[in-house]
């Protein structure tokens, strides 16, 4: 072989390499976008974007090409299309950034504005829309510069026998022609060892990831599309919401928590998606007989309406870890019923389909007195994906973590003895009621206001127990009855106010409770861990 014709086999295989890189670059870029589409903005993936985009401004007399052609599988060979010119494309930045850096990085980076220019103009994207095709940018970007550096290192040890011997040093007329008059140097397989060792493990992520990623937002828009056409029964029995329910106060919360507002408090890094089909609830653990629940069994049990208000151990004193909503579902003291629970059990370990667990004493499960439910409605509508869906607990009087299992899979009657919960080993009680407990919502903690008359309001909950009375105390002054809204039940939430002259200057306003059973609210301030905070709200307000 002559000198010559060695170096133009060597060039063309480099640029084969380099081509390589480039779709290992193009293929992190939409694996690392699709993967932070799955974290931040579901709609933020670049390929459907960009396809969708397509479909917008193509020619009509094109696109009764398309379908002419290709008939129902249009939008399929729009994506095959799309993916040929993603892979020519990132071909050919590969190349370029070989033979003319940083062109290649510099035509990723036209292709990640366009992606994100198709993305954020597309209807009813979310603010975090930008993100994914951003970063996915950077990442394509930072392994083609890694890629191509190594590749030019090891076409430079080819032709010196130096790994990443300076760009110009090929043109060493003295250098050996083509690999073979190198074989002996190691410079040379320790460069190309590490070329393909990046394209490696770049490539193999990129596929994993990306192909991953994808599925999970499959599935996540499809159980999303199955809980949207669900049609769940009406309720047997409505609750009645009575006159004086709800004030009418600006800043106070609604007597209700929308589901878009409700506090949302769980261990799950992407939102669990279960196909209600699919669902089984087991009963299990000492019971009569191990029963398995299909969703539908559920339904037929007939559901009811139960308003109850929903806390987390979180919630500091003044926090927004509290929520009320109207939830359908069933008794849990009836579907354990169905199973038999067995003499000597005082728990029953609720389980998700992430691993997370809860502890429930029997007790409040089985009470005629109490309505702890398995719920399936969530303000009239099926639990949103974040809430639980399609089953979760709901027991009134306990906070979240010991009792509100969402995602539900499981119920193994047990003993406190025998078992232990996720927060348990975690420095949180085994048991967990909530503490009663008074907020002010209006005026804002630290907030400005006009001096005049104006109202003090915020919420209550004494779960399982029910509110008495609300007290608000001004600066040094003496503690006033607030007037309460009528309470739904026990176990909601009741609104209060107190109309106040403000006058100029700074003010302090504290709030406290005392519950049907007359205790007052705990006084003394106690931090969340291990059982939930205590303590007064007392909060600044500043009048002008
Ligand atoms: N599967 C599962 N269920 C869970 C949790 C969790 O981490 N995983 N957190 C609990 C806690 S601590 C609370 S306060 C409530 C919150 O319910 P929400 O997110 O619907 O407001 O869910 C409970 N159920
Ligand atoms: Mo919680």
């Amino acid at each position: 072989m002559s000198e010559h014709a060695g170096r133009r086999v060597t060039r063309r295989r480099f640029i084969f390499w380099a081509a390589l890189a480039g779709l290992i670059s193009g293929a992190v870029f939409l694996a690392a976008a699709e993967l932070f589409a799955l974290l931040f903005a579901r709609s933020a993936s670049p390929i459907l974007a960009v396809g969708g985009f397509v479909i917008d401004i193509v020619p009509q007399p094109f696109k009764e090409f398309a379908i002419a052609t290709f008939g129902e599988y249009d939008k399929i060979a729009l994506l095959v299309g799309l993916g040929l010119a993603v892979v020519i494309a990132s071909a050919i930045g590969g190349i370029l950034q070989l033979v003319r850096p940083p062109l290649g990085v510099v035509a990723l980076v036209i292709a990640g504005a366009l992606s994100t220019a198709a993305i954020v103009t597309r209807a009813g994207v979310t603010p975090l829309a930008f993100l994914p095709p951003v970063l996915g940018t950077i990442a394509g970007s930072i392994i083609m510069v890694l890629l191509v550096r190594r590749l030019s290192a090891w076409r430079a040890s080819v032709v010196t026998g130096t790994p990443g011997a300076a760009p110009g040093a090929d043109k060493n007329p003295d250098a050996g022609a083509g690999e073979d008059a190198e074989a002996s140097g190691i410079a040379k397989p320790i460069a190309r060892r590490q070329f393909f060792l990046l394209a490696g493990i770049a490539g193999a992520s990129a596929v994993i990831v990306g192909v991953a990623s994808r599925a999970v937002s499959m599935t996540v828009a499809s159980v999303a599309n199955i809980r949207e056409a669900l049609k769940l029964p009406s309720p047997g029995t409505k609750v009645t919401v009575p006159q004086g329910a709800e004030l009418d106060i600006p800043g106070l919360s609604t007597l209700f928590t929308p589901n878009k507002d409700f506090y949302r408090v769980d261990t799950a890094l992407t939102v669990p998606t279960i196909d209600p089909e699919t669902w089984r609830l087991v009963i299990d653990g000492m019971v009569d007989e191990r029963v398995e629940l299909s969703f539908q069994d559920i339904l037929d049990m007939g559901v009811d309406e139960y308003a109850i208000t929903l806390t987390c151990v979180s919630n500091e004193v003044g926090g927004e870890l509290v929520g009320n909503a109207m939830w359908l579902g069933v008794p849990l003291r009836d579907v354990l019923k169905k199973a038999g629970v067995k003499s000597g059990a005082d728990m029953v370990l609720s389980k998700s389909v992430d691993g997370y667990t809860a502890s429930t004493p029997l007790s409040a499960l089985t009470d005629d007195g109490l309505d702890a439910i398995l719920a399936v409605g969530m303000n009239g509508e099926p639990l949103p994906l974040e809430h639980g869906f399609p089953v979760r607990m709901v027991v009134p009087g306990l906070y979240g973590y010991v009792s509100a299992t969402k995602w539900l899979t499981e119920l193994k009657v047990t003993t406190f003895e025998q078992d232990e919960a996720y927060w348990t080993p975690r420095g949180y009680s085994a048991e967990a009621p909530i503490k009663f407990s008074s907020r002010i919502d209006t005026p804002k903690l630290g907030s400005a206001v006009d001096a005049g008359r104006i109202p003090i309001a915020g919420v209550a909950w004494a779960q399982s127990v029910g509110i008495e009375r609300v007290e608000v105390k001004i600066d040094e002054g003496d503690w006033t009855a607030a007037t309460l809204s009528t309470p739904i039940n026990e176990d909601t939430w009741v609104q209060w106010f107190l109309e106040w002259d403000a006058t100029p200057g700074t003010h302090y306003v504290a709030v406290r409770a005392i519950n049907k059973n007359g205790d007052l609210q705990i006084e003394e301030r106690a931090p969340i861990a291990p059982n939930g905070s205590s303590g007064w709200q007392r909060s600044l307000v500043r009048v002008n």
